[in-house]
C-alpha cells in the first residue's frame, strides 16, 4: 500500500502563500481545488522530472501546461537565456530576436503573413478578437463550450479550463451585456453551428476555436468539422480564429492547421514559442493585421511584448524543433503509453476513455466516448482525483484536473516511460480497492 509522501515544506509554504496570494496561487488550477490536497511547491525541474521543495521527484506530464516539449531546461534554451541576460533583459525597444522568432513562426504557419508578439495567450486571443471585430465591423463572436482561450471578458463565457473545474460556467465580473455578445456552441456540433449562422451570420465577427481542444481535456474535432467551420465562416464573412496557444508547435511544426489542412484567418500562439517564458502571439492575413497600431486604428501594446530574454528562449526552442522535428517520436511515445494505459484500465475493469492527439492526452474516467464538453463533464472527477493522488504517491505528476491535457516531451525516454507505466499500473490497481 503506497503511502502519501510527506510534504511539510510545501504545506508550510502553502499556508504562508495563502496570506499573500489569492488562494495561495497565481493561477487557479494550481491550487489542487479539483483534486484536493496541498499543492506541491516545485523547487526545480530538469528533463521529464520535477522536484518539490521536500525533495520528492516526479515524472512530469504537465510540462508547465505545454511549453516543455523538449523537457525542462533543454541546454540550448538555458544557454541562450544566460547569454541574453548578460547583455540585457528588457529594452522596451525593438531587438533582432523578435524578428528572428517572427520569421520562424511565419515559416511554420504560412497562414500568418503579419503578427504581433504578446506576453500571454490571453493577450493574444483578446487582441485577435479586437482586430476581428474592427476588420468585420461586427460585434458578435462564437466560441465552443468547454474551450478556454484565456481570461479576457468576452471569452470567459462557459470557459472550459479552470472555470469548469470550479463548476463556474462563466466568471463573476463579466458584464452581462458583454457576455451576450459571445455565443457558445457545443464542440463538434455541425447542426448547431449551421443553425446559428443561418440566424445570425451577418452579425458574427469571428469564430474562435481550439482546433484540438485541450481545455476540457483532449477532444479531437470530428471528421470534416473544421472544414465545414471554415466554409461556413467564409460564406458569412466571419473570420476564423485558430487558438493554437496549446497546439501550435505541439502537434507539429505547423500546429493543428497543418495537421488538418486548414488556413484560418487569424492564429493565436503561446506557451512553446516562449520556450517556457511569457510569450504569446497573434497573427494572420496581412489585410487584417495591418489594422493593428501603429499601422491601423486597433490599439494593442505591451511593455514586455517581444522581450529579448523570452525571445531568446523561444528562438532557441523553435530552432531546435525546426532542426530536429520531434513529432514522430512524440507521437510514438504517446501512442504506446496510451495503449498501455488502456490495457491497464481494462485489466482492472476501470472504464476510461483516453483521447490523444500527438503528444497530448487525457484519461477520462468515463464509460462512453468524449467528443464534447457535455460528455467530458459526465466523467467521474472523484475517481480522477483519487487516481491523481495515487500517482503522486508513486512519483508521477498528472494535471491536477480531469479537464486538462497531459503532455509528453522528448525527455520522456523509454526508461522514464517504463517507470511511469509502473506507477500508472499501481494507481489503477489501487483504484479497485
Ligand atoms: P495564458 O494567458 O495562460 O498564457 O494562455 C491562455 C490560453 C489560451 N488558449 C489556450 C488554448 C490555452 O490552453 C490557454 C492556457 N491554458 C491553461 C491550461 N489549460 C493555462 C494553465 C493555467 O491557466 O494555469
Amino acid at each position: 500500500m503506497e503511502k502519501l509522501r510527506s510534504i511539510p515544506k510545501s504545506s508550510k509554504l502553502f499556508d504562508v502563500a495563502q496570506h499573500h496570494l489569492v488562494g495561495g496561487v497565481n493561477s487557479p488550477v494550481r491550487a489542487f481545488g479539483a483534486v484536493g490536497g496541498t499543492p506541491l511547491f516545485i523547487a526545480k525541474a530538469r528533463g521529464a522530472t520535477l522536484e518539490d521543495v521536500d525533495g520528492h521527484q516526479y515524472i512530469d506530464f504537465v510540462g508547465s501546461w505545454g511549453p516543455m516539449i523538449l523537457g525542462h531546461n533543454p541546454p540550448s534554451v538555458t544557454d541562450a537565456v544566460k547569454k541574453q541576460i548578460e547583455v540585457g533583459t528588457s529594452f522596451g525597444a525593438p531587438c533582432e530576436k523578435e524578428v528572428l522568432v517572427a520569421e520562424l513562426i511565419k515559416e511554420a504557419f504560412p497562414s500568418i503573413e503579419l503578427l504581433r508578439m504578446t506576453s500571454s495567450g490571453t493577450e493574444a486571443t483578446m487582441s485577435a478578437l479586437r482586430v476581428a471585430r474592427a476588420h468585420t465591423r461586427r460585434v458578435r463572436i462564437v466560441k465552443f463550450e468547454g474551450a478556454y482561450h484565456g481570461h479576457s471578458d468576452s471569452l470567459l463565457v462557459a470557459a472550459g479550463s479552470g472555470a469548469t473545474t470550479f463548476g463556474v460556467p462563466s466568471s463573476a465580473g463579466v458584464p452581462e451585456f458583454l457576455a451576450q455578445n459571445t455565443w457558445v456552441l457545443p464542440y463538434n456540433d455541425t447542426e448547431a453551428l449551421d443553425d446559428l449562422f443561418v440566424k445570425q451570420g451577418p452579425n458574427i465577427a469571428a469564430v474562435i476555436i481550439e482546433p484540438v481542444s485541450g481545455n476540457m481535456g483532449v477532444v479531437k474535432p470530428t471528421e470534416g468539422f473544421l472544414k465545414m467551420l471554415t466554409a461556413i465562416c467564409k460564406r458569412h464573412g466571419a473570420l476564423l480564429i485558430f487558438d493554437e496557444v496549446m497546439t501550435g508547435f505541439r502537434l507539429g511544426w505547423g500546429g493543428a492547421q497543418a495537421m488538418f489542412g486548414i488556413k484560418p484567418d487569424l492564429t493565436c500562439l503561446g506557451k512553446i514559442i516562449g520556450g517556457g517564458f511569457p510569450v504569446g502571439a497573434f497573427g494572420g492575413r496581412k489585410d487584417i493585421m495591418e489594422k493593428v497600431a501603429p499601422l491601423g486604428p486597433v490599439y494593442q501594446a505591451g511593455t514586455l511584448s517581444g522581450n529579448p530574454v523570452a525571445m531568446s528562449a523561444g528562438l532557441a526552442l523553435l530552432s531546435e524543433l525546426k532542426k530536429t522535428p520531434p513529432y514522430a517520436q512524440l507521437e510514438q511515445t504517446t501512442s504506446e503509453l496510451v495503449d498501455f494505459l488502456r490495457d491497464c484500465a481494462a485489466k482492472n475493469k476501470i472504464p476510461v476513455q483516453i483521447n490523444h492527439v500527438g503528444s497530448m492526452f487525457t484519461i477520462f474516467f468515463n464509460d462512453s466516448p468524449v467528443r464534447n464538453y457535455l460528455e467530458a463533464t459526465a466523467s467521474d472527477t472523484t475517481r480522477y482525483a483519487r487516481f491523481f493522488h495515487e500517482l503522486l504517491k508513486r512519483g508521477v505528476y498528472l494535471p491536477p484536473s480531469q479537464f486538462e491535457a497531459a503532455f509528453v516531451s522528448t525527455a520522456h525516454s523509454p526508461t522514464v516511460i517504463d517507470t511511469a507505466e509502473k506507477a500508472f499500473a499501481g494507481a489503477f490497481q489501487a483504484l479497485r480497492k
